[in-house]
């Protein structure tokens, strides 16, 4: 039985081209600023971006770690959705490693967060109260089901920042996904933040690996950041060799990813029990809803699991289906049926 692995962009293998790059890269000392693949990467990613530097770090936890570590310090207060990866699935350790006191306000279904609740959340200057230091919002917003925050949003919550002289970080792990969903130069969705970071190892199939961007002087901070972190690598051209290959090659064909994911989302929707919604279903997230009350939404992705589905649930009565380039077409009609069985 073919296993069809929806739980994640993350399970993704590297390419063939993948591998035969890093058997074949040039590699030296990062720490120690020697590894030419290390350099290529940083270059490529900081040019693709528009911005004047980029960090290759381990993972999307460490590349917002260091970020937030390097705009603020403790004691100091983050602005961050209720449902951002940062506040829910990074074990708090902007609070645990930096001192960062985070501050959450609601995320909108389709990603945002409201710009007055931005503007409510941020503090005067009292002596009672941390200050405000950065606003975070992610693109594509994973607990929102992949939604994409498009540019003219994104511009009216760096002018707000930049009035009340704060920083804006973007946790950017599927910011392709989104630049591609919106038909739009990744450089327009990262603009009006002083801090970006994305993932290497999602979508774009590489195995390890995320960059961080900004101006010279903030990536030279978040580089001592890193070190403190651990996070300093050595030969490590081996694996931004894959990174290389991911944003040559596997850019464009995310909108193959979108589509099988609005297919998915459609016949889900009609399977009795499910509830998705096709038109919030933008990237490649499918986030449905389970409505039967007799099947918790574990019980379901364990009946799944055992017919070769593989999903993850969300939290309440969600579940979560990721759709990556080692899923066809097929996988999707295939998919569908098994779900639909169970489901009867
Ligand atoms: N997300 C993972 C899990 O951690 C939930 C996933 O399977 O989607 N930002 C966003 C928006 C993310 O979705 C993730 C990973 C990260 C950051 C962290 O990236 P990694 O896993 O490389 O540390």
């Amino acid at each position: 039985m073919r296993i069809i692995d929806l739980r994640s962009d993350t399970v993704t293998r590297p390419t063939p081209a993948m591998r035969a790059a890093m058997a074949a890269a040039e590699v030296g000392d990062d720490v120690l600023g020697d590894d030419p693949t290390v350099q290529q990467l940083e270059a490529i990613a900081a040019a693709r971006l528009g911005k004047e530097a980029a960090l290759f770090v381990a993972s999307g936890h460490m590349g917002n770690l260091v970020a937030l570590l390097t705009h603020g310090g403790r004691g100091d207060e983050i602005i961050v959705g209720d449902q951002a990866h940062i506040f829910y699935y990074e074990q708090g350790s902007a609070a645990v490693v930096g001192g960062l006191h985070p501050r959450t306000v609601p995320n909108q279904p389709d990603g945002t967060l409201d710009l007055n609740h931005i503007e409510a959340a941020i503090r005067g200057d009292d002596v009672h109260f941390p200050r405000t230091r950065l606003i975070c919002l992610e693109n594509t917003h994973n607990r929102c089901g992949g939604a994409v925050l498009d540019p003219a949003y994104l511009q009216a919550v760096g002018a707000l920042a930049r009035s009340y002289n704060l920083k804006l970080h973007v946790d950017g792990a599927r910011l392709f996904n989104a630049a591609v969903a919106l038909g739009v130069d990744v450089k327009e969705l990262a603009a009006d933040a002083d801090s970006v970071s994305f993932c290497l190892s999602k979508g774009l199939a590489a195995p390890i690996g995320s960059l961080l961007c900004g101006s010279r002087p903030f990536i030279q901070q978040a580089r001592r950041n890193r070190k403190l972190l651990g996070g300093g690598m050595r030969q490590v051209g081996v694996i931004a060799a894959a990174g290389i290959i991911a944003l040559e090659q596997m850019v464009e064909r995310l909108a193959e990813d979108h589509d099988h994911a609005q297919r998915l989302a459609v016949g889900l929707n009609q399977i009795p029990g499910l509830q998705a919604d096709p038109a919030r279903t933008r990237t490649n997230i499918v986030m449905f809803e389970l409505v039967r009350p007799d099947l918790t939404p574990a019980q379901l992705a364990a009946a799944l699991d055992a017919v070769g589905v593989r999903l993850f649930p969300a939290g309440g009565r969600r579940l979560r289906a990721v759709t990556h380039y080692e899923i066809s077409a097929n996988d999707i009609g295939e998919a569908l049926q098994r779900i639909a069985r169970v489901m009867a």
